[in-house]
């Protein structure tokens, strides 16, 4: 009796670690999907599902090309802010890499086979 409730601590222990208590389902994400460009330089809000801090991680990562100036994701909001040189980047270009990765986006569906290999806390409901 005493093992199982040891194993069931470590279990827990080792799940998924966001920071805060389980929050109810967002039953209604605003989905958002607006790119403003002055000068050459684009700034995108879009929604990107996902889940928690190693999410944000994967997709802002994905986000290191040339002429992307700046890539925040909002874990809760699941809104990508993003600001790009339009020269260089294209914001399909952009949706491209973060579906790459195993992510949905407002525009294109993330991939299958990353999404499968994505940590268990990270595999979000999808879109
Ligand atoms: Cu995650």
């Amino acid at each position: 009796m005493k093992k199982i409730f040891f194993l069931s601590i470590i279990s827990v222990a080792v799940g998924c670690s966001t920071p805060s208590e389980p929050t109810p389902k967002k039953t209604s994400l605003k989905i958002v999907d607006k790119t403003v460009v002055k000068d050459g330089v684009a700034q995108s809000t879009f929604t990107v599902w996902g889940n928690c801090g190693m999410c944000k991680q994967t997709i802002e990562k994905s986000l290191r090309k040339e002429g992307i100036q700046k890539a925040d994701w909002d874990i809760d909001a699941k809104i990508m802010t993003i600001s790009y040189d339009t020269s260089k980047v294209s914001l399909k270009t952009i949706q491209q890499a973060i579906a790459d990765v195993g992510y949905d986006n407002v525009n294109i569906k993330g991939n299958d086979a990353a999404y499968a290999k994505l940590h268990e806390c990270c595999q979000y409901d999808r879109k």
